[in-house]
């Protein structure tokens, strides 16, 4: 009976040490955190007068793309300066921009449409 208590000592200390040694090492934990955090394309539909997604939150460097799926023209404006503006886009064209800070932003033709970057 003592020698099967040992047994079960020795087996779970065995689970324990290899549980250990499966630890991720911080740098396979940096690894996946990038991996995580990785995804740099992001789509804006603009469909039935709007933005879809509305607000996107995305980290600084992030590509967007905007296409436009209505059967009328629209474009895609910084809201507060003008800061950055698409050309006109006719249906099913795209715009593709980086972005380097947080933005709201427009159509000019339909000013009603509006949307939201989020920098994290
Ligand atoms: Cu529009």
């Amino acid at each position: 009976m003592k020698g099967q208590l040992g047994l079960i000592q020795a087996v779970v200390l065995l689970f324990v040490i290899s549980s250990l040694a499966g630890c991720t090492t911080p740098e396979e934990r940096a690894t996946t955190l990038q991996k995580s955090s990785i995804v740099r394309m992001h789509t804006i539909v603009i469909q039935q007068m709007k933005f879809t997604p509305a607000t996107l939150t995305l980290n600084e460097g992030d590509t967007v793309t905007w296409i436009n799926r209505d059967i009328v023209v629209h474009n895609v404006t910084e809201e507060t300066n003008k800061e950055w503006a698409s050309p006109n886009l006719d249906t099913a064209k795209s715009w593709s921009m980086v972005v380097s800070k947080s933005s709201s932003y427009f159509c000019t033709i339909h000013p009603v449409m509006k949307g939201t970057l989020n920098t994290r």
